[in-house]
């Protein structure tokens, strides 16, 4: 045994020279188990530190490595400045990448060149100027490691022996706030309750030497520098998403290279990715088709065969099937072959095994797809009206926010992507009370503003699942009088009702109280939109008064000089007040004998806003009626025109609206199939046997578009490359498929409603979690950006957006860290747009319905 061990040990340090870092043709270096990235994500202007970018490590299969960039605090948060990278050079000789880092605010350039050395990469850093004097003692190299991955477990600091603390317990210190670098548009991330003071944390470490992970080989990394002291920092400090940061301060009145850090992470020899089985965590019903897709190391070799188990009644298990696996190929990192059980239609529990490996169990039985949307309507979305109290038996989810109601915005450059334009385009002063808003309407997603677009989208989902299934589900007491809303309380009023109802509160408001739609009903200072607790809890409820000093209440207890008061921006966009036309138009259709007062205002804002929207185009952009015609079916508010005149159509039944609709959709179809089918889609209940006709051609070309999918990747659906992931993509695509096959089952078969349903509930990339926060799934996603992030928590229902692709070749979805939202956070109009998805697909598989 002991010469085997021997033995082994020669041949690894043997192939040692193999195995040192290399620049690979996607410019990054790897060698097996590890990947160093340079830049291959750059920062982004839009939300700042989003912990994507600079020099990020993915060691063994997991990115538990980021910002490694020179940066101006010791823990940087969202919204602290971030570096433009100017250049980027890749030298295959030398083996190294080059970038240049600017910050435009203080005119100030530095460069970093990491280099192969062995299993090691040199990190140096360069100066061609000194560090501005505002940023000396300030500016320094950091780089970033993921708590997750690395709290409980060991790290040495020149040889001393540490633990990376669970939770944040450091120490800090506070600082005169002229000595904070500024923030993202001078904007300020804290409140410092009148001290004029910053807290800045203190390092837990400091050193020349640093190991972290000993216990850990998966995670093990050693980072010194002999020429510049190392600073390890908990970065959880001061927001609750940071990172363990570790940095050096760059030197005063020094040029030319200033510094080095060798950085060199463990490989455990040989190292060969888990094969990731992906599968429908929430079962499959007898008769529909089953491939499991099974991604691997593309070290890995392919097995012959994998087989199905099925776990009796008595816990014993057997083989039930054993198939062939097909290879489907390379896509990005992986390797992928599949796995076709169909055939097994036994009701009863089953794993997958695949070599060594084998899934959780899951269900084949025609029941499994029955509660798929009870989560996130009985509990999620209440959860996210405003302006209510909201319970569920012993637990308030949040008291009733916003009380003092919202401020005109002033001119703003704003943060979350708003602004308010030079003058208010209302009848309000900026800062005046606009009265009447703080009503009704539903949390944008992990923040608490309301965005119109999405509230819009939001009732138009509703009433679309409201008016074709007409679920009569009631599991939610709702009391506009109270303001209060309790959980699995029937109170014999569909829910679905009440919360079309609670958006069209709000929408409506905004229209008769501003005159047009706002933008969004937001949060006016930076330091309380990253909230995270009882929404109650953001403003005092009392309002601003700016003859009183911060902090101050006046003596009738109702004014205070907080500035916290929301602000509702109203710069004027046509575009949007016709959106909102349209979704008014079906409300008023939808409330009609259930609340006659709301659905008569509806009605009213919408035949308003689309003439006034109409004219406002008018003037504003097409003077030719060719450009306007151009611009309906190709600008981003095709849909929306085209979709306007149908829902006027529906709600009026005036023929010239469906005229207009009939100008528009056959262009629009040529011009942008996919994009434009779903809206053909939904006219097909309304429209004449012709009008189906001569739709069918465009179903077969859409049936085609569906199977081409099937050669672009393995899971046979689009998949998005944004900095959002891309779960809407995919449910709109979903949506659609179901509804082509509900009208044309002739050309869009059954088998291929599935694809979809696979997808959301763990049969894709990464890991196979379902990526709905619902009953049903044996192996949810347990952990996503909700309101309640801090706790490492989810809110049942929630749909996460999913795969996040990383540049060049990395998709990943985090289960034990919620705060990256690009693949973690639910929003209300994804999710209320998957309860539409989720009603037509159980309708389909359940025939329970016709149309
Ligand atoms: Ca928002
Ligand atoms: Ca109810
Ligand atoms: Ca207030």
């Amino acid at each position: 045994m002991k010469q085997l061990i021997l033995c082994l040990f020669f041949l690894t340090s043997l192939t040692g020279t193999a195995q040192d870092l290399q620049l690979n043709d996607l410019e990054y270096f790897e060698r097996q188990g590890v990947n160093v990235l340079v830049f291959s994500n750059s920062f982004n202007g839009g939300f700042n530190d989003e912990k994507n970018s600079g020099i990020e490590i993915i060691h063994h299969g997991v990115r538990t490595v980021q910002g490694g960039a020179i940066r101006l605090n010791n823990t940087p948060e969202q919204w602290d400045l971030v570096p433009k990278m100017t250049s980027r050079k890749v030298d295959k000789q030398n083996q190294s990448v080059e970038v240049a880092l600017r910050y435009d605010d203080y005119d100030f350039d530095s460069r970093v060149v990491v280099t192969a050395k062995g299993k090691a990469v040199e990190i140096a850093v360069y100066l061609d100027k000194p560090v501005p004097t505002a940023l000396v003692g300030e500016a320094g190299f950091n780089i970033e490691f993921l708590p997750s991955q690395y709290w409980q477990k060991t790290y040495l600091m020149d040889g001393r022996l540490n633990r990376f603390p669970r939770y944040a317990a450091s120490q800090t210190v506070t600082r005169p706030n002229s000595e904070k670098p500024r923030q993202f548009k001078g904007f300020k991330t804290y409140d410092d309750r009148g001290t004029d003071r910053f807290v800045d944390p203190l390092p837990m470490e400091t050193g020349h030497e640093l190991v972290i992970a000993t216990d850990a080989p998966e995670r093990m990394i050693r980072i010194s520098s002999e020429d510049a002291e190392l600073k390890l920092y908990d970065g959880r400090m001061i927001a609750q998403n940071g990172w363990y940061v570790l940095r050096s301060i760059l030197p005063a009145n020094k040029t030319g290279k200033v510094f080095t850090w060798v950085v060199e992470p463990h490989a455990i020899p040989n190292w060969i990715r888990e094969p990731n089985i992906g599968f429908s965590q929430v079962g499959y019903i007898p008769e529909q088709p089953k491939v499991a897709v099974i991604e691997l190391d593309k070290n890995d070799k392919v097995r012959q065969t994998a087989s199905l188990w099925r776990i009796n009644n008595d816990g014993k298990t057997e083989k039930a099937y054993e198939g062939e696996i097909t290879t489907w190929g390379p896509y990005y990192k992986y390797n992928y072959v599949k796995f076709d059980f169909s055939s097994v239609k036994q009701p009863g529990i089953y794993y997958i095994q695949y070599g060594d490996t084998k899934t959780n169990d899951f269900i084949i039985d025609k029941s499994v797809y029955d509660k798929i949307t009870d989560a996130t309507t009985d509990v999620w979305i209440p959860i996210h009206m405003n302006h209510m109290y909201v319970n569920e038996a012993y637990r308030v989810w949040h008291g009733e926010p916003f009380k003092e109601g919202y401020l005109q915005a002033p001119p703003s450059d704003h943060f979350d992507l708003h602004a308010q334009g030079q003058t208010t385009g209302t009848k309000y002063q900026p800062y005046e009370l606009i009265p009447g808003l703080n009503i009704g309407g539903f949390f944008d997603a992990g923040d608490f503003d309301i965005e119109t677009g999405s509230n819009i989208n939001v009732v138009q989902n509703l009433i679309r699942t409201w008016e074709l299934f007409k679920p009569q589900r009631d599991e939610t007491f709702v009391s506009q009088q109270q303001r209060y809303v309790d959980l699995h309380r029937p109170d014999g009023t569909p829910d679905i009702l009440q919360f079309i109802e609670h958006g069209t509160l709000n929408l409506v408001a905004q229209a008769e109280q501003i005159g047009h739609m706002a933008s969004t009903l937001s949060n006016s200072v930076l330091d309380n939109y990253h909230h995270l607790g009882d929404a109650a809890s953001i403003t005092d409820g009392l309002h601003y008064d700016r003859s009183l000093k911060p902090y101050e209440v006046s003596s009738d207890g109702k004014r205070s000089g907080t500035p916290d008061d929301m602000w509702a921006f109203t710069t004027r966009n046509p575009r949007l007040d016709l959106r909102a036309a349209t979704m008014f138009a079906a409300a008023s259709r939808a409330l009609e004998g259930y609340n006659d007062d709301l659905a008569q205002r509806a009605l009213k804002q919408s035949k308003r806003l689309m003439e006034e929207g109409n004219q406002l185009l008018k003037k504003q952009k097409r003077v030719d009626t060719q450009a306007e015609e151009d611009f309906n079916w190709l600008g981003g508010f095709d849909a929306g025109s085209m979709t306007t005149n149908l829902q006027l159509y529906i709600a009026t039944g005036e023929k010239k609206y469906i005229e207009d609709f009939n100008k528009q959709i056959w262009k629009a179809l040529d011009t942008r199939l996919p994009f434009n089918i779903q809206t053909a889609l939904d006219a097909v209940p309304y429209m004449d046997d012709a009008y189906k006709q001569k739709l069918r051609p465009y179903i077969e070309q859409y049936n085609k578009y569906i199977k081409d999918f099937d050669q672009q990747n393995p899971y046979g659906l689009p998949i998005g490359l944004g900095n959002w992931a891309g779960v809407n993509m995919v449910l709109n695509f979903g949506i659609t498929i179901n509804y082509a096959h509900l009208y044309y089952p002739d050309i869009v078969s059954k088998d291929e409603i599935y694809r979809v349903a696979n997808w959301l509930y763990g049969c894709h990339p990464y890991h196979n979690y379902s990526f709905v926060a619902a009953v049903g799934a044996a192996r949810p996603k347990a952990v996503f950006y909700g309101n309640n992030r801090a706790d490492f928590s989810f809110i049942p229902g929630n749909v996460a957006p999913g795969l996040l692709f990383r540049h060049p070749d990395h998709f990943e979805n985090f289960d034990d860290w919620p705060f990256l939202w690009g693949q973690n956070e639910g929003t209300i109009a994804g999710n209320t747009q998957y309860v539409i998805f989720g009603s037509s697909f159980k309708n389909l598989v359940t025939k329970t319905k016709s149309h």
